[in-house]
């Protein structure tokens, strides 16, 4: 029987691109953010090979959360792979000149929205005794680079939550990962320069970015490996690109 996939973020980027790979595949598929419009779409386009349903809510909103996982239909309730991918960059400023609402931003999505959704899921997952968890992280949870402060702060979290998550659902047998991608070519940019979409667009100029269609390869693979073989923290970045900040533009 097919697994049921719940993505946050399934409205762009790597999250889109990822409800894409697994809908071939026949996973069932909850597919989560804000914007529903392109989560309706996206419905339309993927039910044809598999099935579908959206819940709406803003990850930071753990109320809305708990309401939108309650009201799941039966048929999608049992959740047994977890894809945390919700979450942007807002700013890329010295600390001396963030603005507060970015670090708030950053701080509620990425790390508390990821847990918001996480705990629900996981305790039916230890009900159920069946769960792989994905985290999104970043090669900047990895690694800082200047203006990326708060961001990296975010993604240095999740990759702590990410290991602490591995540690304490091990004796219930689920499989917890990161997947760390360096520059991917999605609306990231476009968020974190607040819709200035020339920025946005010079951030993947002059190289080959990783595509949403190559990380979302990557998950599919990791989900797909046998029950003993938990990739446990995978770092990705394109060819041209060196470690967080270090990209060859002239490659
Ligand atoms: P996009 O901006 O293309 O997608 C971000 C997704 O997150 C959207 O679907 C958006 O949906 C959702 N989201 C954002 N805020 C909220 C919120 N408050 N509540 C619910 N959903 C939210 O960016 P990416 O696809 O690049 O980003 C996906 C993940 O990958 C993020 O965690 C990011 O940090 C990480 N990442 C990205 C890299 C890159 O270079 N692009 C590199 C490394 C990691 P909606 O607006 O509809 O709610
Ligand atoms: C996104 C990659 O280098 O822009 O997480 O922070 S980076």
């Amino acid at each position: 029987m097919s697994k049921t996939v719940l993505i946050t973020g399934a409205s762009s980027g790597i999250g889109l691109a990822t409800a894409r790979r697994f809908a071939k595949e026949g996973f069932k598929l909850i597919l989560c953010g804000r914007r529903q419009e392109r989560l309706d779409d996206l419905k339309s386009e993927l039910s044809s090979q598999t099935e579908v349903t959206t819940l709406n809510f803003d990850v930071r909103d753990q109320q809305a959360v708990n309401e939108a996982l309650e009201s799941l239909p039966t048929e999608f309730k049992a959740i047994q792979i977890l894809i945390n991918n919700a979450g942007n960059a807002h700013g890329l400023d010295y600390i001396q000149e963030g603005s507060s609402t970015d670090w708030d931003a950053m701080l509620d999505i990425n790390v508390k929205g990821l847990l918001y959704v996480s705990q629900p899921i996981i305790r039916t997952m230890i009900k159920n005794n069946d769960g792989h968890i994905i985290n999104i992280g970043s090669t900047a949870g990895k690694e800082v680079y200047p203006k990326g402060n708060v961001y990296c702060a975010s993604k240095h979290a999740v990759d702590a939550i990410n290991k602490g998550m591995r540690m304490d659902l091990n004796a219930h047998g689920i499989r917890v990962g990161a997947i760390n991608p360096g520059m991917v070519e999605t609306e990231f940019s476009k968020v974190r320069f607040k819709g200035d979409e020339d920025r946005a667009e010079q951030v993947y100029k002059g190289y080959k970015a990783l595509q949403p269609e190559d990380i979302a390869d990557i998950i599919l693979f990791t989900v797909t490996r046998p029950y003993h073989v938990n990739i446990a923290d995978l770092v990705v970045m394109p060819t041209a690109q060196a470690g967080s900040g270090m990209i060859n533009k002239s490659s």
